[in-house]
């Protein structure tokens, strides 16, 4: 046993230059981990609350608040305790704070020390974060497939355009570093595009392209000119993904795409999405309903489920308990993993083992309000048999998560990266047999 001497918080700046809460756990051996919050702009209503100040300083996202949470009240309990007990760590916390949505310490205040007890066991262990949680968690290291924004929209780009990530993958790269050299080419070959059209609003939250089109759909034909242009065919080694982030334009069933000036319910919505799947190689699909549109939802997986991969992140949270019930209702088949929905490692674990007990995938992703911490690249290795998602492929809070993972290639070798591994149930699988026969 190793104990924690100190946790302590500070304050910092995030990506959009808004405060944070970074926590520093030091332990007895002068072992020392560190790790920072994210921030999400497109959340869910059942995730973590960010503990924030209010009033008008700093738009109202003062951190003061969670910080005395660290230092008075999270700290005390935590100082003397086995840094190497994750889970007891996490309980401990979460016995601090019983309310549903972690509002009274802050959920920005909790996962950042969480994260930060983990990075100081591997510390003190003498181990990267990545190795360390697969000897913690007794799961398999791989490199990751990636999920790439190459247009930004939504809640990260002025709602510009409705549908909020218009990503591409790699499943058919055989190393992650291909992954990276075919995603800048498309990565500018979609800029290029848009920059002779006049379609280039300038950049998004998350690093991708700002894109000023006329209808959500161009979004989509563009990308597909943009990955030809990159000298690629489209559906063969890269694919598009979406976020729909459909809760931001929909409540209670009814959608509205104020670019198009279109308002439609659920069944629309799906049959909208379901002649995308069939005219573009979309291989991923996140949220495509609103978070409280269950129906929706079960409508969509029925019908698409086995063609596509379904991910539900407003719609799960990171929660365990939400990933089970939509398994046995039959929606989605992927969670998005994200720390600070959860609030704690120990409940982000515990999501990505029932996802893996119900057979859906799980993709590891950031914040749009993120730092230089890179615990979600360590994380997503360290557990395997991953995706992650990270945003653009520019801006360095996005940029250090993928260049750690080269980092980890060196360590793990290029064999380890998972290429289409994650999407053989769904639609790569599905093409890798039609290509064979
Ligand atoms: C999402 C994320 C990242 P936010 O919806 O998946 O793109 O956005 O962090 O704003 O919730
Ligand atoms: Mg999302």
């Amino acid at each position: 046993m190793t104990a924690i001497a100190s946790v302590k918080g500070r304050r910092v700046w995030d990506s959009r230059g808004h405060p944070t809460v970074e926590v520093e756990v030091t332990l007895e051996t002068g072992a020392v981990g560190r790790a920072i919050a994210p921030a999400g702009a497109s959340r869910g209503t059942r995730e973590a609350i960010d503990l924030r100040d209010g009033g008008t300083a700093l738009r109202g996202k003062g951190v003061a608040r969670a910080l005395a949470s660290v230092t008075d009240t999270i700290a005390p309990a935590l100082v003397g305790r086995d840094v190497t007990d994750q889970a007891g760590a996490d309980a401990t916390i979460l016995g601090l704070d019983t309310s549903p949505l972690k509002e009274t310490l802050g959920g920005n205040a909790t996962v950042a020390t969480s994260l930060a007890i983990l990075h100081a066991a591997a510390a003190d262990a003498r181990q990267p974060l990545w190795r360390h949680v697969a000897n913690h968690y007794g799961t398999t290291p791989s490199l990751p497939l990636p999920e790439i924004q190459i247009f930004g929209g939504g809640a990260h780009a002025g709602r510009r355009v409705d549908i909020q990530d218009f990503m591409i993958m790699v499943p058919g790269a055989t190393t992650f570093d291909e992954v990276m050299e075919v995603t800048n080419e498309v990565y500018f070959a979609a800029g290029d595009i848009m920059a002779r059209r006049g379609k280039l609003a300038g950049v998004a939250d998350e690093g991708g392209w700002w894109p000023s089109f006329d209808s959500n759909e161009e979004a989509l034909e563009t990308l597909v000119e943009a990955i030809s242009l990159a000298g690629e065919t489209p559906g063969d080694r890269v694919i598009i993904s979406l976020d729909i982030a459909a809760s931001e334009f929909g409540k209670q069933g009814r959608y509205r795409l104020a670019l198009e000036d279109r308002e439609m319910d659920s069944g629309q919505l799906v049959d909208m999405l379901g002649g995308w799947l069939k005219s573009y190689p979309i291989a991923s699909i996140e949220d495509p309903v609103g978070e409280d549109d269950p129906e929706g939802m079960a409508e969509f997986t029925r019908r698409h489920g086995a063609d596509v991969q379904i991910i539900g992140d407003d719609y799960l949270v990171t929660n365990a308990r939400l990933v089970e019930e939509a398994a046995a209702a039959g929606a989605c088949n992927a969670v998005l993993i994200k720390v600070n929905q959860a609030g704690t490692v120990t409940e982000s674990v515990q999501t990505f083992e029932a996802a893996a007990k119900a057979g859906f995938g799980a993709v590891v992703s950031a914040r749009s309000g993120e730092t230089e911490d890179v615990s979600i690249s360590h994380l997503s290795t360290g557990l395997g048999g991953g995706q992650l998602k990270v945003g653009s492929f520019t801006r360095s809070e996005r940029m250090a998560k993928w260049n750690e993972c080269l980092r980890f290639q060196d360590d793990l070798g290029a064999g380890a990266f998972v290429g289409g591994a994650p999407l053989a149930a769904t639609w790569w699988g599905r093409k890798n047999k039609e290509d064979a026969a």
